[in-house]
């Protein structure tokens, strides 16, 4: 790159043009009049509903949550068509939302950010990208998303492997075709769950090579009735109040009951209940599931039987139900027909705890046990998820400190959002922020608009620097470890929220177990007592 390149200012640049670089373009510019800038590597908008377009792609929440809420006519103009929508259709909205508001001429496509840079003495944030373009400005934002740098294992032999492999969350955009072939896929998380059913429909012969076994609930996916919606238009407020004070931003509350409040008979009647509507309300039916072991074995219990009754084969049914940790723990997948999938004849499982990947040959792939000869192989296998898709913009702060030493014993910040040494740096459902642990739209709402009034309330007293301190930190990361602690997700041990998924990555759990209501709450407080925790100055 060259230093005579042209430098273009901005008062924020917003990296992203996903769920919440949009809306914060929208609020910076439209809101406060700033002028704003989005850098998006992709060719559209949507983040990772740009990325994800493996087979089945779908979301987990509830089509009529999954939406932005700050619009009343946003939100009374846009129709889905299922219960949960799927990845095209998901993709449609954002442009809708995008065209709608005119957010494309103020987003830069293709534009990879490279590097970030802040200058103490301009007190201005400068940017590099991978073209070489430089850009500067006051603001800083990152909306770059938890779950955008995909995971895939180094497994040796990968770069000699004669087939095609891909992974989900970077799939071609003209798809697949699996007819006929003999598929691998590696990896039964979320994603994995989603997209066996749907490569088993079309591929010659599936193999699920399985690390983890993992709980899932049937989604019950269904186009959405004119009933419904109908409801939905006269029922709108509730839904939307529902989701801003309910711990995970869901369109439900959750049960008050306790898990041993009912007899034995009553809890199966529950849980065949919460089984037939399908979905994360499963995890809704009682309060204490998240908190109490003994509580949890009984849901992890009526799932590991009910997965033993749909898989015939007993060998397929013993390594898909020997699931280690409490229900929930990791991130609930729900599906469609995914255990179903297992009794067709041309899908099989491997168990990877017996016998482990050695490597990948040019025909397939190797494990302790055997030869699996494949055409493709599917890597469903994670991200780098919250720290790694901000690690990769090589952020240096004030005195050129970078992120990644700030970050090396594993992310510490305050309220998710500011990292001391970082100034005007704002970090959307950052670590430490409750994100995914949320319906993710409500999160990002909150967050937009908490740094959209941050910045209003700075313009509006003449300051121009916001700048967490190191005890703020202190306290917001002892705050998220107790959180956490208070809860069983840390229990799963091989769990991306505790970033175990990526080798030599630190455990440390990274999103904020609070519950979405009470941090909107604490957020609110801090803004109230004019940023306590933050420096703010001219
Ligand atoms: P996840 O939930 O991280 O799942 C990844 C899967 O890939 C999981 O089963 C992993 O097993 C497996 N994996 C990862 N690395 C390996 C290696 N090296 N060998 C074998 N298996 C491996 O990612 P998803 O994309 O499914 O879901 C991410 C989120 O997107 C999801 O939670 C929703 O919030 C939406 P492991 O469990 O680590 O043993």
């Amino acid at each position: 790159m060259s230093n005579n390149t042209p430098v273009a200012s901005y008062d924020a640049l917003i990296i992203g043009a996903g769920f919440s670089g949009m809306y914060q373009l929208h609020s910076l510019r439209d809101r406060l009049g700033l002028k704003a800038l989005v850098l998006e590597a992709g060719s559209g908008v949507g983040g990772t509903w740009y990325w994800n377009r493996y087979p089945g792609a779908r979301c987990d929440s509830e089509s009529h949550s999954y939406n932005y809420t700050f619009s009343k006519e946003l939100l009374a103009e846009w129709r889905w068509s299922e219960r949960y929508p799927e990845q095209p259709e998901i993709l449609r909205y954002l442009n809708h939302v995008a065209d709608r508001f005119d957010l494309k001429r103020d987003i830069r496509f293709d534009t990879r950010v490279t590097g970030a840079r802040y200058d103490e003495a301009a007190n201005l944030w400068h940017v590099t990208t991978e073209t070489g373009e430089r850009y500067a400005a006051q603001y800083l934002i990152t909306a770059v998303g938890c779950l955008s740098t995909a995971n895939v294992p180094k497994i040796p032999g990968l770069e000699e492997f004669a087939g095609d492999w891909y992974h989900t969350g970077q799939w071609p955009h003209g798809g697949v075709d699996f007819t006929g072939k003999r598929v691998g896929q590696i990896g039964t998380g979320s994603t994995g769950i989603q997209a066996v059913p749907v490569i088993a429909a079309q591929a010659g012969h599936l193999t699920v090579f399985q690390r983890t076994a993992n709980y899932s609930v049937p989604a019950h996916n269904a186009p959405l009735t004119p009933e419904f919606q109908a409801w939905l238009d006269s029922n709108r407020e509730e839904v939307v109040q529902t989701m801003r004070s309910t711990p995970n931003g869901h369109p439900f509350t959750i049960s008050e009951r306790k898990v041993f409040d009912v007899d034995a008979e009553e809890r199966e009647r529950i849980y065949e209940a919460a089984w037939a509507k399908g979905g994360l309300q499963f995890r809704a039916s009682f309060q204490d599931l998240l908190v109490d072991k003994t509580a949890n074995d009984t849901a992890a219990d009526f799932i590991k039987r009910k997965i033993r009754s749909i898989v015939k084969d007993p060998r397929k049914a013993a390594i898909l139900s020997d699931i280690d940790h409490p229900y929930a723990a990791k991130r609930p997948p729900i599906d469609t027909h995914y255990f179903e999938a297992y009794n067709r004849d041309n899908v099989d499982i491997v168990n990877l705890r017996a016998e482990p990947i050695e490597r990948i040959t040019p025909n397939g792939i190797r494990t302790s046990a055997r030869d699996y000869p494949l055409d493709i192989i599917v890597f469903a296998t994670g991200f780098d998820a919250m720290t790694g898709p901000l690690l990769r913009l090589n952020i240096q702060g004030a005195g050129g400190r970078k992120l990644a030493e700030a970050w090396e014993a594993g992310p510490r910040n305050y309220l998710g959002l500011q990292v001391a040494g970082f100034p005007n740096l704002f970090t959307i459902t950052g670590p430490g922020s409750p994100s995914v642990l949320c319906n993710m739209p409500i999160a990002i709402e909150q967050h937009v608009e908490w740094i959209t009034d941050c910045i209003d309330a700075m313009r509006k007293r003449g300051l121009r620097r916001i700048e967490t301190t190191e005890a703020a930190m202190d306290g917001w990361v002892a705050e998220v470890n107790r959180a956490a602690d208070a809860t069983l997700l840390p229990q799963a041990k091989h769990s991306w929220y505790l970033g175990a998924n990526v080798p030599g990555k630190p455990r440390v759990f990274m999103p904020y177990a609070g519950g979405m209501a009470h941090y909107r709450r604490i957020c609110d407080q801090v803004a109230a007592k004019g940023y306590e925790g933050f420096v703010l100055s001219d």
